[in-house]
Protein backbone atom coordinates (compact mmCIF):
# COMPACT_ATOMS: atom_id res chain seq x y z
CA UNK A 1 0.00 0.00 0.00
CA UNK A 2 0.96 3.26 -0.57
CA UNK A 3 0.71 6.20 1.91
CA UNK A 4 0.32 9.34 0.86
CA UNK A 5 0.93 10.89 4.08
CA UNK A 6 0.29 9.82 7.73
CA UNK A 7 -2.25 11.98 9.92
CA UNK A 8 -1.66 12.11 13.18
CA UNK A 9 -4.44 10.32 15.16
CA UNK A 10 -3.79 10.24 19.23
CA UNK A 11 -1.28 9.29 21.64
CA UNK A 12 -1.10 7.02 24.52
CA UNK A 13 1.19 7.62 27.11
CA UNK A 14 1.87 5.08 29.73
CA UNK A 15 4.43 4.96 32.21
CA UNK A 16 5.70 1.92 33.44
CA UNK A 17 8.04 1.00 36.45
CA UNK A 18 10.80 -2.11 35.71
CA UNK A 19 12.94 -4.03 38.00
CA UNK A 20 16.36 -3.87 37.31
CA UNK A 21 18.77 -6.57 37.33
CA UNK A 22 21.41 -4.86 38.69
CA UNK A 23 20.58 -2.08 40.61
CA UNK A 24 22.47 1.27 39.26
CA UNK A 25 24.72 3.13 42.32
CA UNK A 26 25.89 6.21 40.70
CA UNK A 27 26.57 9.71 41.36
CA UNK A 28 23.40 10.63 39.78
CA UNK A 29 21.30 9.00 41.78
CA UNK A 30 20.29 4.80 42.51
CA UNK A 31 17.32 3.20 41.40
CA UNK A 32 16.70 -0.62 41.55
CA UNK A 33 13.67 0.15 39.51
CA UNK A 34 13.60 1.81 36.00
CA UNK A 35 11.23 4.21 34.72
CA UNK A 36 10.37 3.98 30.81
CA UNK A 37 7.24 6.19 29.59
CA UNK A 38 5.68 4.41 26.60
CA UNK A 39 4.38 6.18 23.78
CA UNK A 40 2.37 5.01 21.22
CA UNK A 41 1.43 7.47 17.84
CA UNK A 42 -1.42 6.35 16.40
CA UNK A 43 -2.42 7.74 12.97
CA UNK A 44 -5.65 7.59 10.65
CA UNK A 45 -4.38 5.53 8.30
CA UNK A 46 -3.79 2.95 10.50
CA UNK A 47 0.24 2.69 11.42
CA UNK A 48 1.24 3.14 14.92
CA UNK A 49 4.39 4.46 15.83
CA UNK A 50 6.45 3.62 19.13
CA UNK A 51 9.10 4.90 21.62
CA UNK A 52 9.85 5.13 25.01
CA UNK A 53 11.72 7.90 26.96
CA UNK A 54 13.73 6.63 30.14
CA UNK A 55 13.15 10.26 32.63
CA UNK A 56 15.59 8.43 35.66
CA UNK A 57 12.67 10.32 38.11
CA UNK A 58 9.41 7.50 38.75
CA UNK A 59 7.75 11.07 39.59
CA UNK A 60 9.10 12.90 36.43
CA UNK A 61 6.19 11.22 34.44
CA UNK A 62 3.67 14.01 36.24
CA UNK A 63 5.36 16.92 34.36
CA UNK A 64 6.58 14.55 31.23
CA UNK A 65 2.97 13.14 30.16
CA UNK A 66 0.84 16.36 30.55
CA UNK A 67 3.76 17.90 27.94
CA UNK A 68 4.04 15.16 25.29
CA UNK A 69 -0.16 14.94 25.32
CA UNK A 70 0.08 19.25 25.02
CA UNK A 71 2.22 18.88 21.81
CA UNK A 72 -0.02 15.79 20.27
CA UNK A 73 -3.21 18.50 20.61
CA UNK A 74 -1.73 20.75 18.48
CA UNK A 75 -0.92 17.51 15.67
CA UNK A 76 -4.37 15.82 15.91
CA UNK A 77 -5.38 15.75 12.12
CA UNK A 78 -1.97 17.54 10.76
CA UNK A 79 0.53 15.33 8.58
CA UNK A 80 3.54 13.58 10.38
CA UNK A 81 6.33 15.53 9.12
CA UNK A 82 8.82 14.62 11.78
CA UNK A 83 11.37 17.66 10.48
CA UNK A 84 8.80 20.25 10.43
CA UNK A 85 7.27 19.01 13.60
CA UNK A 86 10.81 19.35 15.42
CA UNK A 87 10.85 22.99 14.66
CA UNK A 88 7.51 24.16 15.51
CA UNK A 89 7.45 21.71 18.32
CA UNK A 90 10.41 23.51 20.00
CA UNK A 91 8.55 27.02 19.05
CA UNK A 92 5.71 26.10 20.46
CA UNK A 93 7.07 25.07 23.81
CA UNK A 94 9.94 27.73 24.13
CA UNK A 95 8.39 29.94 26.19
CA UNK A 96 8.87 27.43 29.04
CA UNK A 97 12.62 27.09 27.68
CA UNK A 98 14.52 24.95 24.68
CA UNK A 99 15.66 22.29 27.29
CA UNK A 100 14.91 20.24 29.74
CA UNK A 101 10.81 18.82 29.16
CA UNK A 102 9.84 20.68 26.50
CA UNK A 103 12.87 19.11 24.33
CA UNK A 104 12.26 15.69 25.88
CA UNK A 105 8.64 15.59 24.76
CA UNK A 106 9.44 17.02 21.22
CA UNK A 107 11.91 13.72 21.03
CA UNK A 108 9.27 11.05 22.19
CA UNK A 109 6.90 12.22 19.96
CA UNK A 110 9.73 12.81 17.21
CA UNK A 111 10.86 9.28 17.60
CA UNK A 112 7.33 7.57 17.31
CA UNK A 113 6.78 9.66 14.05
CA UNK A 114 10.10 8.11 12.67
CA UNK A 115 8.81 4.77 13.43
CA UNK A 116 5.36 5.09 11.96
CA UNK A 117 7.23 6.63 8.66
CA UNK A 118 9.17 3.27 8.86
CA UNK A 119 6.88 1.34 9.30
CA UNK A 120 4.59 3.02 7.10
CA UNK A 121 7.40 2.15 3.97
CA UNK A 122 7.14 -1.37 5.22
CA UNK A 123 11.72 -0.12 5.66
CA UNK A 124 13.37 -0.62 9.10
CA UNK A 125 14.56 2.72 10.09
CA UNK A 126 18.31 2.31 9.06
CA UNK A 127 17.30 1.19 5.53
CA UNK A 128 14.12 4.54 5.47
CA UNK A 129 17.19 6.69 6.34
CA UNK A 130 19.32 5.46 3.76
CA UNK A 131 21.38 3.07 5.31
CA UNK A 132 21.04 -0.94 5.53
CA UNK A 133 20.72 -3.14 8.71
CA UNK A 134 23.14 -5.00 10.29
CA UNK A 135 25.52 -5.22 13.57
CA UNK A 136 26.95 -2.39 15.62
CA UNK A 137 29.84 -2.34 17.67
CA UNK A 138 28.42 -2.27 21.51
CA UNK A 139 29.98 -1.79 24.90
CA UNK A 140 28.22 -3.47 27.86
CA UNK A 141 26.96 -0.81 30.46
CA UNK A 142 24.76 -2.77 32.87
CA UNK A 143 26.76 -2.74 36.01
CA UNK A 144 30.34 -1.96 37.55
CA UNK A 145 28.35 0.61 39.61
CA UNK A 146 30.13 2.40 42.46
CA UNK A 147 29.99 -0.68 44.78
CA UNK A 148 31.97 -2.69 46.83
CA UNK A 149 35.62 -3.30 44.62
CA UNK A 150 36.12 -6.77 45.47
CA UNK A 151 33.04 -7.70 43.86
CA UNK A 152 33.75 -6.00 40.26
CA UNK A 153 35.68 -8.66 39.18
CA UNK A 154 32.84 -11.34 39.04
CA UNK A 155 30.30 -8.23 37.84
CA UNK A 156 32.72 -7.71 34.68
CA UNK A 157 33.61 -11.17 33.97
CA UNK A 158 29.78 -11.80 33.60
CA UNK A 159 29.19 -8.67 31.89
CA UNK A 160 31.28 -9.83 29.07
CA UNK A 161 30.02 -12.97 28.98
CA UNK A 162 26.77 -11.25 28.43
CA UNK A 163 27.51 -11.35 24.71
CA UNK A 164 30.98 -11.64 23.79
CA UNK A 165 31.58 -7.94 24.51
CA UNK A 166 34.99 -6.17 23.95
CA UNK A 167 34.35 -3.10 26.61
CA UNK A 168 32.56 -2.34 29.17
CA UNK A 169 31.46 1.10 31.32
CA UNK A 170 32.80 1.38 34.85
CA UNK A 171 31.97 4.59 36.92
CA UNK A 172 34.12 5.43 39.17
CA UNK A 173 34.66 8.71 41.57
CA UNK A 174 34.67 7.33 45.05
CA UNK A 175 35.87 9.21 47.78
CA UNK A 176 39.72 7.86 47.26
CA UNK A 177 41.71 7.71 44.93
CA UNK A 178 42.81 4.47 46.03
CA UNK A 179 39.20 2.92 45.60
CA UNK A 180 39.10 4.38 41.65
CA UNK A 181 42.76 2.45 41.39
CA UNK A 182 41.52 -1.29 43.02
CA UNK A 183 38.01 -1.19 40.82
CA UNK A 184 39.97 -0.94 37.63
CA UNK A 185 42.82 -3.42 38.78
CA UNK A 186 39.85 -5.57 39.96
CA UNK A 187 38.20 -5.24 36.49
CA UNK A 188 41.05 -5.91 34.26
CA UNK A 189 42.27 -8.53 37.19
CA UNK A 190 39.05 -10.52 35.66
CA UNK A 191 38.83 -9.73 32.01
CA UNK A 192 41.49 -8.88 30.81
CA UNK A 193 43.39 -5.84 29.45
CA UNK A 194 42.09 -6.18 25.89
CA UNK A 195 38.54 -5.59 27.14
CA UNK A 196 37.83 -1.66 26.39
CA UNK A 197 37.27 0.27 29.91
CA UNK A 198 34.84 3.41 29.51
CA UNK A 199 34.86 5.37 32.65
CA UNK A 200 31.71 7.18 34.41
CA UNK A 201 32.08 9.73 36.74
CA UNK A 202 28.31 10.74 36.05
CA UNK A 203 29.22 14.44 36.57
CA UNK A 204 30.19 13.88 40.46
CA UNK A 205 33.80 15.93 40.46
CA UNK A 206 34.30 19.59 41.13
CA UNK A 207 36.56 20.95 38.75
CA UNK A 208 39.48 20.90 41.22
CA UNK A 209 39.00 17.28 42.04
CA UNK A 210 38.77 16.26 38.58
CA UNK A 211 42.01 17.72 37.59
CA UNK A 212 43.43 15.59 40.53
CA UNK A 213 41.12 12.61 39.72
CA UNK A 214 41.97 12.19 36.05
CA UNK A 215 45.65 13.40 36.13
CA UNK A 216 46.04 10.22 38.56
CA UNK A 217 43.95 7.97 36.49
CA UNK A 218 45.71 9.55 33.13
CA UNK A 219 48.27 6.43 32.48
CA UNK A 220 45.62 3.76 33.03
CA UNK A 221 44.89 2.93 29.48
CA UNK A 222 41.25 3.79 30.25
CA UNK A 223 39.36 4.66 27.13
CA UNK A 224 37.67 7.30 27.74
CA UNK A 225 36.80 9.89 30.64
CA UNK A 226 32.94 10.55 30.78
CA UNK A 227 31.68 13.54 32.55
CA UNK A 228 34.27 14.12 35.08
CA UNK A 229 31.89 17.32 35.96
CA UNK A 230 29.17 18.90 35.47
CA UNK A 231 27.40 18.96 32.05
CA UNK A 232 27.24 22.50 31.83
CA UNK A 233 30.49 23.17 33.22
CA UNK A 234 31.89 23.78 29.30
CA UNK A 235 34.98 26.04 30.29
CA UNK A 236 35.72 22.85 32.91
CA UNK A 237 35.56 20.45 29.63
CA UNK A 238 37.82 22.52 27.79
CA UNK A 239 40.55 22.61 30.24
CA UNK A 240 40.11 18.49 31.32
CA UNK A 241 40.17 18.13 27.26
CA UNK A 242 43.48 20.32 26.60
CA UNK A 243 45.16 18.61 29.72
CA UNK A 244 44.32 15.24 29.91
CA UNK A 245 45.83 12.58 27.23
CA UNK A 246 42.74 10.14 27.81
CA UNK A 247 39.53 11.16 25.86
CA UNK A 248 37.34 13.26 27.54
CA UNK A 249 33.46 11.86 26.65
CA UNK A 250 30.62 13.92 27.17
CA UNK A 251 27.23 14.60 25.67
CA UNK A 252 24.14 12.50 27.09
CA UNK A 253 22.78 15.83 28.54
CA UNK A 254 22.98 17.61 25.33
CA UNK A 255 19.90 19.44 25.38
CA UNK A 256 19.36 19.69 21.40
CA UNK A 257 22.40 19.98 18.08
CA UNK A 258 23.07 23.08 18.95
CA UNK A 259 24.24 21.98 22.21
CA UNK A 260 26.94 19.54 20.63
CA UNK A 261 27.82 22.43 17.98
CA UNK A 262 28.65 24.52 20.70
CA UNK A 263 30.68 22.45 22.64
CA UNK A 264 32.69 20.92 19.73
CA UNK A 265 33.32 24.48 18.42
CA UNK A 266 35.29 25.65 21.54
CA UNK A 267 37.10 22.21 22.08
CA UNK A 268 34.79 20.82 25.20
CA UNK A 269 35.69 17.04 24.47
CA UNK A 270 37.10 14.68 21.99
CA UNK A 271 34.30 12.71 21.75
CA UNK A 272 30.43 12.89 22.21
CA UNK A 273 27.39 10.77 23.25
CA UNK A 274 24.07 12.12 22.69
CA UNK A 275 20.75 10.12 24.33
CA UNK A 276 17.69 10.49 22.16
CA UNK A 277 15.63 11.70 24.96
CA UNK A 278 17.54 14.82 25.19
CA UNK A 279 19.38 15.53 21.89
CA UNK A 280 15.67 15.49 20.17
CA UNK A 281 15.17 11.98 18.92
CA UNK A 282 15.63 10.62 15.73
CA UNK A 283 15.34 14.60 13.83
CA UNK A 284 17.65 15.84 16.76
CA UNK A 285 20.60 13.02 15.98
CA UNK A 286 20.39 12.94 12.50
CA UNK A 287 21.34 16.93 13.00
CA UNK A 288 23.65 16.32 15.44
CA UNK A 289 25.49 13.46 13.99
CA UNK A 290 26.22 15.99 10.92
CA UNK A 291 28.01 18.50 12.97
CA UNK A 292 30.45 15.45 14.61
CA UNK A 293 30.82 13.81 11.52
CA UNK A 294 31.68 17.23 9.76
CA UNK A 295 34.00 18.16 12.62
CA UNK A 296 35.04 14.35 12.16
CA UNK A 297 34.38 13.69 16.01
CA UNK A 298 33.30 10.16 17.12
CA UNK A 299 29.95 9.74 18.12
CA UNK A 300 28.16 7.23 20.74
CA UNK A 301 25.08 6.63 21.29
CA UNK A 302 23.43 6.37 24.92
CA UNK A 303 20.42 4.82 26.31
CA UNK A 304 17.56 3.44 23.99
CA UNK A 305 20.02 1.08 22.37
CA UNK A 306 16.90 -0.04 19.77
CA UNK A 307 16.67 2.64 18.57
CA UNK A 308 20.36 4.25 18.56
CA UNK A 309 21.46 1.26 16.66
CA UNK A 310 19.58 2.09 13.49
CA UNK A 311 20.96 5.79 14.03
CA UNK A 312 24.59 4.10 14.13
CA UNK A 313 24.40 2.35 10.81
CA UNK A 314 23.88 6.27 8.97
CA UNK A 315 25.97 8.26 11.69
CA UNK A 316 29.43 9.42 9.84
CA UNK A 317 31.51 8.89 12.39
CA UNK A 318 29.70 5.91 14.48
CA UNK A 319 31.20 4.87 17.41
CA UNK A 320 30.37 2.95 20.41
CA UNK A 321 26.73 1.84 21.02
CA UNK A 322 26.05 1.56 24.74
CA UNK A 323 24.27 -1.45 25.61
CA UNK A 324 21.42 -1.83 28.40
CA UNK A 325 18.71 -4.17 28.91
CA UNK A 326 16.68 -2.17 30.88
CA UNK A 327 13.50 -1.85 28.60
CA UNK A 328 13.88 -5.60 27.93
CA UNK A 329 11.31 -6.67 29.67
CA UNK A 330 8.95 -4.76 28.29
CA UNK A 331 9.67 -5.15 24.79
CA UNK A 332 7.87 -7.84 22.55
CA UNK A 333 11.24 -8.60 20.83
CA UNK A 334 14.25 -7.64 22.54
CA UNK A 335 17.32 -7.05 20.43
CA UNK A 336 19.85 -9.20 19.72
CA UNK A 337 23.51 -9.35 21.09
CA UNK A 338 26.23 -11.77 20.48
CA UNK A 339 30.06 -11.00 19.54
CA UNK A 340 29.70 -7.14 21.37
CA UNK A 341 27.47 -6.32 18.38
CA UNK A 342 24.14 -5.33 18.52
CA UNK A 343 22.41 -6.55 15.70
CA UNK A 344 19.58 -3.98 13.78
CA UNK A 345 16.54 -6.41 12.80
CA UNK A 346 14.95 -6.84 9.52
CA UNK A 347 11.76 -5.78 10.68
CA UNK A 348 9.70 -2.61 9.58
CA UNK A 349 10.21 0.78 11.78
CA UNK A 350 12.64 0.80 15.00
CA UNK A 351 11.67 -3.15 15.68
CA UNK A 352 10.54 -2.30 18.92
CA UNK A 353 6.29 -3.36 19.86
CA UNK A 354 5.22 -3.61 23.74
CA UNK A 355 5.06 -7.07 25.31
CA UNK A 356 1.07 -6.10 26.57
CA UNK A 357 1.01 -8.40 29.69
CA UNK A 358 4.59 -7.06 31.23
CA UNK A 359 2.98 -3.08 30.49
CA UNK A 360 0.05 -4.80 32.72
CA UNK A 361 2.46 -5.82 35.28
CA UNK A 362 4.82 -2.94 35.72
CA UNK A 363 1.83 0.12 34.88
CA UNK A 364 2.23 3.08 37.13
CA UNK A 365 0.51 6.65 37.30
C1 LIG B 1 23.96 6.50 33.43
C2 LIG B 1 22.81 6.19 32.73
C3 LIG B 1 21.67 5.87 33.42
C4 LIG B 1 21.67 5.83 34.80
C5 LIG B 1 22.81 6.14 35.48
C6 LIG B 1 23.95 6.47 34.79
C7 LIG B 1 25.27 6.87 32.76
C8 LIG B 1 25.57 6.27 31.44
O1 LIG B 1 25.49 8.22 32.70
O2 LIG B 1 26.27 6.93 30.69
O3 LIG B 1 25.16 5.15 31.20
MG1 LIG C 1 27.18 8.65 31.43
Amino acid sequence: MVFEKLTFRSVTVRPVLVPLRRPVVSKVGLFDQWPIILIDLATEEGIVGRSYLEPYLKHSARYIVPAIHDLADARKGHAIRPSEDFQNGRRGLNLIGYEGVSMIAVSGLDMAAWDALAKAAGMPLAVLLGGSTGPVPAYNSNGLWLTDVHALGDDAQALVAEGGFKGLKLRLGRDRLADDLAAIEGVRAAVGADIKLMVDFNQGLSLGDALHRCHALDEQGLYWFEEPIAYNNLAGYVRLTRELKTPVQLGENFYGPRALHHALSIGAGDYVMPDLMRIGGVTGWMRASAIAGTAGVEMSTHLYPEYSAHLMRVTETAHWLEWQDWADPILAAPFEISDGLLTVPNRPGAGVEWNEDAVKRYRYD
